[in-house]
């Protein structure tokens, strides 16, 4: 594995899983294979969860670790080729991509989708230039259309505490007042498309998710009747991908946060969310804070779908 940006990068999903879960059980047990080997994670957006998790799984492999903010205390980067920079930013990501590399082994990248340009953002330029210029290997730690390492932590936690061998699986679309990337929502219907899982997708029209990602799922315009005998519920807000109103946020109709009322009608299902989550507006406290509510062993297993994936490009690049 060279880098790691969706899920066909791991190859076969379920021997990724068992990985994971082996790790999981003695997360020290490989702490020499990342000995004087330098982790370098760039992050042009804000992070908690990814920032902590990814830097304890590199430490849990033996490895040293740099983090960068861009935006707060480094030079403001221009990312087009071609501009005349006389504006606000004094370097070029072509030069300060080879830099950054020339000082670590692996490079994990954070860079959001900017809603600027579909194109820019689809095509997702900026990771794009991390792995063409660094001559290291990259992961994403959430770009323009995916997080990946957030996928796979759900998929790990649902392979934990699914009670049948096929549980239905629900992404609902919530309501939020700010326009969010589709990257979590698009990276988490790639791998339930490619695990055992009963997979429904719910959302409002007009919140069509790329068909690149959505593949075979089944689209259920009614949540109430998407969450019938659900077994796990996946709440996300999504800003709208269709054009014209790709980047706009189309409705904020409460009647989407997650309540009570839409969990009654589940198997009694578990209750996700990659967080940070906006309480009442995504999910409401009830809900969020009921025995069925698993986001904090969720995002525990950040650090172990982290190391997996570290311990991977360590063997297969060094
Ligand atoms: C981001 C998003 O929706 O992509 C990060 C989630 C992990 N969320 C916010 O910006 C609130
Ligand atoms: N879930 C997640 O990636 O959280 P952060 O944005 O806090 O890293």
């Amino acid at each position: 594995m060279k880098t790691y940006t969706n899920v066909k990068d791991l190859g076969n999903l379920q021997e990724a899983v068992k990985e994971a879960l082996e790790i999981k059980k003695n997360r020290y047990a490989y702490k020499h294979i990342g000995e004087n080997k330098t982790l370098l994670m760039v992050f042009f957006n804000s992070s908690l969860r990814t920032r902590l998790s990814t830097q304890k799984a590199g430490m849990n492999l033996g490895m040293n670790t740099m983090v960068l903010d861009v935006n707060a205390g480094a030079w403001k980067l221009e990312t087009e080729r071609g501009v005349v920079m006389d504006g606000d930013k004094p370097e070029h990501i072509l030069e300060a991509i080879p830099v950054m590399a020339s000082y670590c082994d692996i490079i994990g990248v954070r860079s959001f989708a900017r809603f600027e340009s579909k194109k820019f953002d689809y095509e997702e330029t900026i990771i794009n230039q991390f792995i063409q210029y660094s001559g290291k290997p990259v992961f994403s730690m959430e770009a323009a259309t995916g997080h990946p390492l957030q996928a796979f932590a759900d998929l790990i936690t649902i392979e934990e505490y699914k009670k049948i061998a096929r549980p239905k699986v629900v992404l609902t679309w919530a309501p939020h007042p700010r326009a969010l990337p589709q990257a979590v929502p698009n990276s988490f219907a790639d791998f339930m498309n490619e695990a055992d899982v009963d997979f429904v997708i719910t959302h409002p029209e007009g919140y069509e998710l790329a068909p690149q990602f959505v593949r075979g799922a089944h689209i259920e315009y009614d949540q109430m009747k998407a969450f019938e005998g659900a077994d796990f519920i996946y709440a996300k807000s999504w800003a709208a991908y269709e054009d014209p109103n790709y980047g706009k946020v189309l409705s904020t109709d409460r009647s989407w946060t997650v309540s009570d009322r839409q969990m009654a009608k589940t198997n009694k299902a578990y209750f996700m969310h990659c967080l940070p989550v906006r309480r009442n507006m995504i999910v409401t406290d009830d809900v969020i804070e009921s025995p069925q509510s698993i986001v904090i062993p969720e995002a525990a297993n950040r650090e172990i779908s982290a190391q997996t994936v570290i311990k991977r490009l360590l063997e297969s690049n060094y």
